[in-house]
């Protein structure tokens, strides 16, 4: 039941190009929460607080360069070093909001031609979110709404091969979301699937582990 001290958070995790909204909409989800009277946080990956972090944030705004494989592997070390605290916030009742996870790791390291597998096996162990929503957008669309700025991956050519590799990875279980509607008319869809999951959640669903 509601405020039981023993329900869990629920794992919210959104995924999309670029420029689908991403961002905005994860932080329009926290104060729908919290108005609620839940506790949630929101959280984004890279988190590009700590070394690991930094070392990803000098890569994507081309300041530094990295082999391929090694900054897929930072990506995961960096969600491997928020594994534990994760778990604790969602067993303690903070739903977590997550701006990209696990899957932008794939998808955009599949985009430059490693194999789906390869790029699965160091997410594996992670906990799996309980909802993955997908900000569906054609790329150039995303690219027309402007704002791409000067990182790493913000090309159109390459938005396109990562859109590919999202479609490889989904599954029954995601809910995808036209990205292209009216900002409050995607605003009120998430807000339903999310309080959906939340609950669902509080009622005791387990968490479980990637990859499956
Ligand atoms: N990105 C993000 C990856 O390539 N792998 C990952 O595991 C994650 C989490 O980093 F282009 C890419 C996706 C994006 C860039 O993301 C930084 P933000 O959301 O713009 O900070």
């Amino acid at each position: 039941t509601s405020g039981s001290s023993k329900s869990r958070g629920a794992l919210i995790v959104l995924e999309g190009l670029d420029r689908s909204g991403k961002t905005s909409q994860s932080s329009s989800l926290l104060k729908y929460l919290e108005r609620l009277g839940h506790s949630a946080e929101l959280w984004r990956f890279p988190d590009r607080s700590s070394n690991v972090g930094q070392m990803i944030s000098s890569y994507l705004s081309n300041k530094s360069q990295l082999d391929d494989h090694t900054i897929h592997l930072l990506f995961s070390a960096n969600r491997w070093e928020r594994r534990s605290l994760m778990e604790t916030k969602l067993k303690t009742g903070t739903t977590l909001i997550v701006d990209r996870y696990s899957y932008s790791g794939v998808a955009f390291s599949s985009a430059k031609g490693f194999g789906v597998e390869w790029c699965k096996a160091p997410e594996i162990g992670l906990l799996a979110p309980d909802l993955v929503l997908y900000l569906d957008i054609q790329p150039e669309q995303a690219a027309g709404r402007g704002g791409y700025g000067s990182e790493r991956y913000e090309q159109l050519e390459f938005q396109r091969k990562v859109a590919q590799c999202y479609q490889d990875l989904y599954d029954a279980s995601w809910k995808i979301i036209d990205a292209c509607q009216p900002m409050e008319d995607i605003e009120k869809q998430l807000q339903n699937i999310v309080l959906d999951c939340v609950t669902t959640c509080q009622k005791g669903k387990p968490l479980s582990n990637l990859w499956s």
